[in-house]
């Protein structure tokens, strides 16, 4: 999706000033800004949210705002390809859900209000993480979202499994393959016919007890820009499988070929390739399981600790279902690594937290890395790993700066 320079009045927003050759800035520019001026606070989001492009919207969460276990509605990602409903549905209980495909004999309308009366309801705490999390990190660069650490979160989501409403549709198990997802947001272009996003998940995903449609995050309503009323949540998946503003659900009697199933997008190259290779449509294949990977959220990125003091160390490891089995972290580059304590997850496909109390022999400069394993033994790798053209699945070690002094 080519990132539309800001619009002149968009910039106003953000420093009062207007961009003189605004139209000349390259697609997919950032303006460096002039002042360290917080961005502008998106509505019921964190000031503290680093904007990436306001057109779509898209930001993310620095690491030490991702401290919580549960992760706050405020302080959850936003990831737009399109523009999202300018306001909330004038009654959120007559928001319908179509169920179709050619897996569904005859198509059924469900109001979120049939859908809260008629199914059993689920809570969990599921990641959700965007596939091009730590894109920043590839070189040669991939285009899209320079996202650095923050596509990720994880709320306590509740609403009614898929499963469940797809079988009361009467779908066909026999001949379902695939599942997809159509929302209400509008096409950048403005078209109204144009689709933004139409991805989904294997039938065998979509049916598995934590695959929900949801309306609440945390017990409250959906934020507006993280889908209100609406949206599918698959943990464990790329985030772009899980629809927001969800409109319509096709059980497919193929693989799902909606919008950004295809081509390069959600894609990563079959086989490993070369840094900076052109890999062909036909040598890509969709991301389905999200890697391995942990985040270190406290203490923030340059922190100053006195000597002989030590440090409590604190984050989050996830993996795609099977459970993270162990963190460590080192402080010498990842030539030795020590234990961290780690919890268990609350329920498959939360995130688990770590903790480690962590001494320094002298002061100085270090940085503090962590490195998480999953029952499925495999490893983060500490430093990028499979190059792949648009920057994919990085769950490199994460790392922070700290002084002792
Ligand atoms: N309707 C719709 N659903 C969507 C998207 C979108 O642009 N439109 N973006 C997808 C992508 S790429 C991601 S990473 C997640 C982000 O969810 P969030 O914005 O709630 O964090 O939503 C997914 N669902
Ligand atoms: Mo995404």
């Amino acid at each position: 999706m080519p990132h539309r320079p800001l619009s002149r009045r968009q910039f106003l927003t953000r420093s009062g000033l207007p961009v003189i050759f605004a139209a000349s800035l390259p697609a997919g520019v950032q303006l460096l800004g002039l002042s360290a001026a917080p961005d502008p606070t998106l509505p019921g989001k964190h000031p503290g949210l680093t904007i990436l492009n306001d057109r779509p919207v898209n930001a993310e969460t620095p690491a030490h705002l991702l401290d919580e276990a549960v992760t706050s509605a405020d302080r959850l990602f936003i990831r737009n390809n399109g523009i999202a409903p300018a306001a909330p549905p004038a009654d959120p209980a007559e928001w319908t859900l179509r169920i179709a495909g050619e897996a569904v004999p005859q198509a059924v309308t469900f109001t979120l209000a049939e859908l809260q009366a008629k199914f059993r309801h689920h809570t969990y705490q599921l990641t959700l993480e965007c596939g091009g999390n730590g894109r920043k990190e590839f070189y040669p660069p991939a285009r899209g979202n320079q996202w650095s650490t923050g596509a990720i979160g994880c709320p306590a989501w509740t609403g009614v499994r898929l499963r469940d409403v797809l079988e009361a549709a009467g779908y066909q198990s026999d001949r379902a393959v695939y599942v997809g997802y159509y929302g209400r947001d509008t096409h950048l272009s403005g078209d109204p016919d144009k689709v933004v996003i139409s991805r989904g998940v294997p039938i065998a995903k979509a049916l598995e007890d934590e695959s929900l449609i949801a309306w609440a995050m945390n017990g409250q309503p959906l934020p507006l820009l993280n889908g209100y009323p609406l949206r599918l949540v698959f943990g464990g998946y790329p985030a772009s499988c899980s629809g927001k503003w969800l409109s319509e659900i096709v059980v497919r009697d193929r693989l799902h070929d909606g919008e950004k199933m295809g081509g390069q997008s959600y894609r990563v190259p079959c086989t490993p390739v070369e840094p900076g290779a052109t890999v062909a449509d036909a040598d890509m294949c969709i991301i389905e399981q999200m890697p391995v990977k942990s985040l270190i959220t406290s203490p923030k990125t340059g922190a100053t600790i006195a000597p002989g003091t030590k440090l409590n160390l604190g984050g989050h490891a996830w993996s795609s279902g099977p459970a993270v089995t162990e963190v460590a972290y080192s402080i010498d580059f990842g030539s030795s690594w020590q234990p961290c304590r780690l919890a268990p997850p609350v329920n498959r496909f939360a995130w688990q937290q770590f903790s480690a109390t962590v001494a320094f022999p002298e002061p100085g400069y270090y940085e503090v890395w962590a490195r998480a394993t999953d029952a499925a033994d495999r490893v983060q790798p500490m430093v990028l790993p499979g190059w792949n053209p648009r920057g994919y699945l990085n769950n490199a070690c994460h790392r922070i700066a700290v002084k002792i002094a």
